[in-house]
């Protein structure tokens, strides 16, 4: 919720610059419980942005404002936070590590110019993070890496660098070594490699700077050496290489320059030891963050286009270009409303401006294209949820506006008599569905109103209302999110549960048999008279319904046959098995009875309705489940395990095959009844560690194993159907 800058000592204005050369925009990436979110607050803190730092435990640090994000104790949502060192304002954007809310981190890489890898000396790393290490590889995106909880008593800096060699690749080279306190476990300072000047930071934050220890020597000698090759390697400047190799020393200001230049080229990544809770190495990282990651001028923007799809000259981040933002998240904050994060690539949006919001391309997942013209009366500075207003924000820089009514994440922001349209970034599909049902029928309309909404501000969630199952179905990416999802409903005010997830099967028949229809009412009144007989027929799947009329010599008179076919019909929809409608059958009428004042288009109807039942008693029926193509990504690992539940859950191997080359992950291919798939995300994730991903595709219905059927018709009986 958004708050008054004292609570959470916020101390000044919020940070401002005219030029976006002063503008780094940062995300933090990396596994769950690395310690992101603690270091941010260093980092504030350190900044004096904040007076002190708050804790995760505790509930009090600036990026996991959200009560869910309090409950759950890690992040929840992508968080921004501003601040200032050396004259350039550092936005950085805080990600949940947890898989769930990957939605979010792909908001913070899209509006950041930089990824800090935050990996913990502790813990080591996730394959997610080693995956999003070659994502950010393959867009060129400028990288450093903050090895972090260094105050552990596992910590392990040494190893930590060795592992992030490995997984991420060449060019990841510590800057920095951790220097142990006189107790030899606690770090008490750095060893600065390219200076050789130790950074003892005994006496708190602002480090004291000295000639190394004799012991330290030999530590520094060996990894300077190798820092300097590798930024050579990366240097522009050719001769540096023979004059290294000639034995020359190569000045620390050189050196420093190339590094810087080859960082914002996202061809080297320096590591820094950090420790959020002592403050060791924050002044180190500040400097990287400032000084060797690139402005938001170096960073190639999204493609633009008219309204129309036409194409448009190219964006350059000028503050007086056109106005072209984007709305990189959009929350909604129980006092101000809904709060749009906005990243502007061109152009400066300023207050009480008439701005075009446009959003296209996102139908499909219940976001229609809409597009209007709104007054954006106040610009704010987002730090976490505490918001302060800013005059102006220019090309290159991040801000949040409020109450717009139209805004959703992904939403283009331009001038309104040049109105553009960025393509959205690609968001990951939500595949975990969670049935909700308001527990009152007054709170029905609240809940598809606030579900609407909140889906609106997040992509990786999709509302669907089942029309077979009768079901609103919430597809979320797993249940952590679900259960921010549903928390924020309750909050709120709607009274809801969730329920088991229905799969919308359908019935047929297998084997053909004769109903015979008999409505006959004619004891006092009005009578009712409908006789008619009927033969049943299995058709191919996907041929859907037939009906033919064979009755001869006027049996069924001429305007009662589409009655018959009407009650038939709607038999078929209500199902005579289990509930489920029915499909591919061909229905022949044969013969019939009517009575020339009591018989009626009514009670044919019912007759109609009662042939098809005895005919189903009479013949065979069959339930028909959907059967989804899945496609999984694993790593090479997990295949057997993978292929093994699969066969648990009745599925068909396809195929395998090697993924991407070079990626040593497999493609597998796979035909799975829907039935089975309900859970699929979650349990795929838990028997891969979080590695596997995967898509599904509906392909056909095809008849359930008997036993199975059996029970659903048991279940459907006892539940008292018809
Ligand atoms: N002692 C110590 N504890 C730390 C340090 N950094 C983080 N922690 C603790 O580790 C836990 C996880 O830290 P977070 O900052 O929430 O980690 P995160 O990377 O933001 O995690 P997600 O939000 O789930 O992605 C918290 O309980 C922190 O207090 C550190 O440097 N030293
Ligand atoms: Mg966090």
């Amino acid at each position: 919720m958004a708050q008054k800058s004292q609570e959470k000592g916020v101390t000044g204005s919020a940070p401002a610059v005219d030029a976006p050369g002063r503008v780094r925009n940062v995300v933090l990436v990396g596994h769950s419980g690395a310690g992101k979110t603690t270091l941010v607050e260093a980092l504030l803190a350190a900044t004096g942005t904040i007076s002190r730092p708050g804790s995760v435990t505790d509930g009090t640090t600036v990026c996991d404002h959200d009560p869910a994000a309090v409950r759950q104790q890690r992040s929840v949502s992508l968080a921004c936070a501003p601040l200032m060192h050396d004259e350039v304002k550092v936005n950085l954007l805080d990600s949940p590590g947890y898989a769930d809310f990957v939605g979010e981190l792909r908001a913070g890489l899209r509006a950041a110019d930089a990824a800090l890898f935050v990996v913990s000396a502790v813990d080591g790393m996730d394959a997610a993070t080693a995956g999003l290490w070659e994502e950010c590889a393959a867009v060129g995106m400028p990288r450093a890496v903050a090895v972090s909880r260094l105050d552990h008593q596992r910590a392990d800096f040494d190893e930590t660098v060795a592992l992030c060699q490995r997984v991420f690749g060449d060019n990841v080279l510590p800057l920095y070594l951790p220097m142990l306190g006189d107790d030899g476990v606690s770090v008490a300072g750095l060893m600065g490699l390219i200076t050789q000047r130790v950074f003892d930071y005994s006496n708190g934050l602002r480090a004291a700077v000295r000639e190394p220890d004799p012991e330290h020597l030999p530590a520094i000698a060996d990894a300077r050496n190798e820092l300097i090759e590798g930024i050579i390697a990366e240097s522009e400047d050719e001769s540096l290489m023979d004059r290294y190799l000639g034995g020359e020393e190569i000045e620390v200001q050189v050196l420093v320059d190339d590094l810087e230049k080859a960082v914002a080229r996202g061809h080297f990544y320096p590591v820094v030891p950090v420790c959020a809770e002592t403050g060791v190495g924050l002044d180190a990282l500040l400097e990287v963050l400032t000084a060797a990651f690139p402005s938001p001028l170096e960073h190639e923007l999204p493609a633009v286009t008219g309204l129309d799809g036409s194409p448009r000259p190219p964006l350059t981040c000028d503050p007086d270009g056109p106005l072209v933002a984007e709305v990189v998240k959009t929350t909604i904050d129980r006092h101000v409303g809904r709060v749009s994060l906005v990243r502007v690539f061109s152009g400066t949006l300023r207050p009480e401006q008439t701005v075009h919001i446009s959003g296209h391309g996102m139908a499909e997942r219940g976001h229609p294209d809409h597009d209007a013209d709104e007054r954006a009366a106040h610009i704010y500075a987002s730090l976490g949820a505490t918001l302060r207003e800013v005059p102006a924000c220019i090309a290159g820089d991040i801000c949040a506006i409020t109450k717009s009514g139209s805004a959703e994440t992904g939403d283009t922001i331009s001038a309104k008599d040049n109105p553009l349209l960025v393509a959205p970034w690609e968001m990951p599909e939500p595949l975990l569905p969670i049935a909700i049902v308001a527990k009152t029928r007054s709170d029905e309309d609240v809940l598809a109103k606030n579900l609407a909404r909140l889906v609106a501000g997040d992509p990786t969630m999709r509302l669907e209302r089942n029309p077979q199952t009768h079901q609103m179905v919430l597809w979320c990416m797993g249940e952590a999110h679900a259960d921010v999802v549903l928390d924020r409903l309750r909050a709120g005010g709607v009274d809801l549960d969730t329920e088991p997830v229905r799969v919308a099967l359908r019935e047929t028949f297998v084997v053909g048999a004769t109903g015979h229809g008999r409505h006959v009412k004619q004891s006092g009144g009005h009578g009712q008279y409908a006789i008619c007989d009927i033969e049943v027929e299995p058709l191919p799947s996907g041929a859907g319904f037939e009906f033919a009329d064979k009755v001869v010599g006027g049996a069924v008179p001429h305007n009662y046959i589409p009655s018959v076919e009407k009650g038939v019909r709607a038999q078929m929809e209500r199902g005579v098995v289990a509930g489920y409608p029915m499909v591919d059958i061909r229905v022949t009428l044969f013969d019939g009875k009517a009575h020339s004042v009591d018989s009626s288009d009514a009670a044919f109807q019912t007759a109609g309705a009662l042939a098809l039942r005895e005919a189903a008693e009479k013949g065979q029926t069959a339930l028909l489940e959907p059967v989804d193509e899945v496609a999984i990504r694993v790593p090479d690992a997990f295949v057997g395990a993978v292929m093994s539940d699969l066969s648990s859950r009745r599925g068909r191997v396809l195929g395998t095959e090697p993924d991407l080359a070079g990626s040593e992950r497999t493609l597998v291919r796979a035909e799975v009844p829907a039935t089975e798939l309900v859970r699929y995300s979650v349990e795929l994730r838990s028997m891969t560690s979080g590695a596997g991903t995967f898509r599904r595709t509906f392909v056909r219905y095809e008849p359930m194993p008997a036993h199975l059927a059996d029970q659903i018709r048991t279940e459907h009986d006892t539940a008292g159907g018809h």
